[in-house]
């Protein structure tokens, strides 16, 4: 982490180069960045990890042994082998959901032994999807997509809701802060003009206030005609309130990864181990030089349309890429380790309390799949076994949700 001085310098030349952006005041920018780069998670959480990867590795490889003596932190290392995905054969009876599809469940191996997951050169990042251990799941149903804004736009018109991100800080939640730095907003990518070492993320993200899930990249942005998109700007608590009404729930992070896997065993992605089989894009990843220009080869340069790639073998949309997904674990990274002591690990549901040893004090729960942002140069979140992880406050323009169902 760089200090706030260095962060707020940084922003201050971000703000100077986007005329679109409202221009808070220093002290604005002082505390309210403060406070929001201090929580982090969400795409920050992702991007701490993705940074790191450009001097490691511009690759993806798989390894059959990780090299423990590179990290002193990382879990220890049990069998890494991918045994095989062990669906469940049993069928609902009854009709599925609208927009929802059958997760069978099942025993699988849950994981990633993949060498840039290997980030332990630098404090506070681990192997945290290490050992690959055995996890057996219930059947459920799944959103074949990700919340898309007309989804979410209901939700808000029936209960009157008000995201985190619309909310006005208070001064009983940041006594130190002037009154006029309470202002609500969000964290928003920016691309910068120039090549940057990725070194520091604070050069591509910044606080816009006025950013939500209405107005993703701040006031001047729009959802106007992205009713099919999925929403962004969702912290966990909005994501929580919408299940409640929708009468769903996050996944767990083993339903997601069993469902993200859709069938398949121990691939990279979910649809197998070739990222662009017949050089067809299968996901909404970010091509060119990040951070300053996404070329959009895939077909899009920020967020698509749900649906907008194939699906996997269960029929699910977009859980490599496009947004992050929410799920319900909160975040330990030797919580893996911890299961991998064990048998086959049934319906875990995650760690009883968080714990980021890269940022001590703050609540991070699991974000899956990653999004539009990533790519091979560093983020390679879009891998199935990979995780990801933000502080539950804290929303971005590049974190949704999607949601399950238990049979009734
Ligand atoms: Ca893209
Ligand atoms: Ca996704």
């Amino acid at each position: 982490m760089v200090g706030f001085g260095a962060f707020f310098r940084n922003s201050k030349k971000l703000q100077k180069s986007r005329n679109a952006a409202p221009k808070p005041t220093r002290k604005l920018r002082t505390a309210r960045l403060l406070w929001f780069v201090a929580l982090s998670g969400v795409a920050v959480a992702a991007v701490i990890m993705l940074t790191i990867r450009v001097s490691r590795s511009r690759s993806v490889r798989a390894i059959p042994v990780p090299k423990a003596a590179e990290c002193d932190s990382c879990p220890s290392v049990g069998p890494i082998t991918f045994a095989s995905t062990i669906p469940n054969s049993e069928q609902p009876s009854g009709p599925a959901p609208v927009g929802m599809v059958w997760i069978p469940g099942g025993e699988f191996s849950m994981g990633s032994t993949v060498e840039s997951e290997s980030l332990c050169g630098l404090p506070g990042v681990t192997r945290d999807a290490l050992p690959v251990h055995r996890v057996y799941v219930d059947g459920f149903w799944m959103d074949a997509t990700e919340l898309t804004n007309e989804e979410f736009e209901k939700f808000v018109t029936a209960t009157g809701y008000i995201t985190i991100a619309e909310r006005t800080p208070t001064k009983e939640e940041f006594p130190t802060a002037p009154a006029e730095n309470l202002v609500a907003g969000s964290t928003v990518f920016t691309p910068t003009k120039n090549k940057v070492a990725l070194d520091n993320y604070y050069q591509w993200w910044r606080y816009q206030p006025g950013a939500n899930w209405r107005h993703p990249e701040g006031p001047q942005s729009t959802i106007k005609g992205k009713e099919k998109y999925p929403v962004v700007q969702i912290a966990y608590d909005d994501a929580v309130a919408y299940a409640k009404w929708a009468g769903k729930r996050l996944p767990t992070e083993a339903e997601w990864e069993f469902a993200a896997r859709g069938g398949l065993t121990g691939k990279l992605y979910p649809w197998g181990d070739d990222f662009r089989p017949r050089n067809r894009a299968m996901a909404n990843t970010y091509q060119g030089k990040f951070p300053v220009k996404d070329t959009g080869a895939d077909g899009f340069a920020n967020l698509a349309q749900v649906a907008s790639f194939v699906p996997n073998g269960y029929g699910l949309y977009d859980v490599a890429g496009n947004a992050w997904e929410w799920t319900s674990d909160w975040y330990r990274p030797d919580y893996y380790a911890e299961l991998g002591k064990g048998g086959v690990a049934r319906n875990p549901k995650g760690p009883e309390s968080p714990n980021d040893p890269s940022e001590p004090g703050s609540s991070k729960r699991v974000q899956r799949g990653g999004s539009f942002l990533c790519t091979d140069e560093y983020c390679s979140r879009y891998m199935v076994g990979t995780r990801g992880k933000g502080e539950v406050s804290t929303a971005s323009n590049h974190l949704g949700a999607r949601f399950v169902m238990d049979r009734k």
